[in-house]
């Protein structure tokens, strides 16, 4: 039973729980990043379109736009960015040794992973599900033909697991040639040394693109035979953290939703639209909620373009990858992504 002062102190905490929000703390991430002035971002190795440096090692792509994002809502530019490059097998450990501050690097959100690798998965950034590639001329048209065939595959990936299990419920006693490098399974699979090669959906499209002497020469076959869900992780045990890289990717997915875009963030501020305000920061101020400023989000826009952009500039169907937006867009555009509201 609770006594009389016991009663009015939590009643006190309660009140003040849901009337009254406070300011976040910066938490010790952040504060470790503030001290540095980089974020420490973990990315693929190479893969166009998602994370890739060019000759004059400069960094871009998907997953490499949202380190910008989150560097240009935390130290106000988002060129403060330090990358790691990471294999499929070093990134977990990358993350859990404090090594990135986050990984944004095709990773998919499993069980396993958010619960019991010591970290949490954060806001998806690009819903994938795993396929296969073969040569034009194998005359293969559905992942159904590959009974007995070999398919060359990434080891310390969610697409290894994946192909014995849809060998397994297929009976199609699939010959698995693992690699643990990235460069080892393309090499392979383009020197004829497994019939097929299976990866993501997007990581087959890119890996065509830049690997195969003629990309018409190889065929993606329609079937997906997984969920992928990609998207940033960080490590456990910072909240504030957490919720920064969160909600600056549901903020750029807002953004979208509401027109906010790189080349307008500055006539925007003048709109009388509250939900505008409060991602530009002219309104209510989301940004102390967070540890951050009021202008958080703006400069996330400003620095990298609305979620839309983001996908169109790396990955969309003018790009070189030519992706569909497909699953996606915005939920109010057929879509998936749907932001928890900026509020
Ligand atoms: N999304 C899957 C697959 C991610 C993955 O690592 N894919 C490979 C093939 S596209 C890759 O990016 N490899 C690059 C490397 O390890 O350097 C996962 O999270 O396990």
């Amino acid at each position: 039973m609770l006594n009389r002062l016991d009663k009015l102190v939590w009643g006190g905490v309660i009140a003040a729980g849901t009337l009254a929000a406070w300011p976040a703390h910066a938490g010790k991430t952040l504060d470790a990043i503030k001290a540095r002035g980089q974020v420490v971002c973990g990315v693929n190795v190479g893969l166009a379109g998602f994370s890739a440096a060019d000759s004059n090692g400069k960094w871009s792509g998907l997953d490499v736009d949202i380190c910008r994002a989150v560097a240009a809502s935390v130290l106000s530019d988002p060129e403060k960015v330090k990358y790691v490059p990471l294999t499929a097998q070093q990134r977990f450990t990358a993350l859990q040794s404090g090594e990135v501050d986050v990984l944004s690097r095709n990773t998919t959100f499993t069980l396993t992973r958010d619960a019991s690798l010591g970290m949490h998965v954060t806001a998806v950034t690009y819903y994938d599900g795993q396929g296969f590639m073969v040569p034009a001329k194998s005359k293969i048209k559905s992942a159904k033909q590959l009974k007995n065939q070999t398919v060359c595959v990434q080891s310390g990936t969610t697409t290894e697991k994946n192909l014995t299990d849809y060998s397994k419920a297929n009976a199609l006693a699939i010959k698995p040639v693992v690699f643990e490098k990235l460069e080892a399974a393309n090499g392979a699979y383009f020197a004829g040394r497994c019939i097929a090669y299976t990866t993501d959906a997007s990581g087959l499209a890119s890996i065509r693109n830049k690997e195969a002497k003629v990309p018409a020469d190889h065929v993606i076959l329609p079937e997906l035979i997984s969920k992928e869900p990609l998207g940033p992780m960080v490590r456990r045990g910072d909240d504030e953290w957490f919720a920064i890289v969160k909600w600056v990717i549901y903020g750029l997915l807002e953004a979208e939703e509401y027109g906010v875009a790189q080349a307008n963030v500055d006539q925007m501020k003048s709109s009388q639209d509250p939900v505008v305000q409060r991602i530009l920061g002219t309104g209510e101020d989301t940004g102390k909620l967070l540890g951050l400023d009021k202008e958080w989000l703006a400069r996330a826009v400003k620095a990298t373009g609305n979620y839309g952009e983001i996908f169109e500039r790396n990955v969309g169907p003018k790009s070189t990858l030519a992706l569909p937006r497909g699953t996606n867009n915005l939920w109010s555009k057929g879509g998936l992504m749907y932001a928890y509201p900026v509020r």
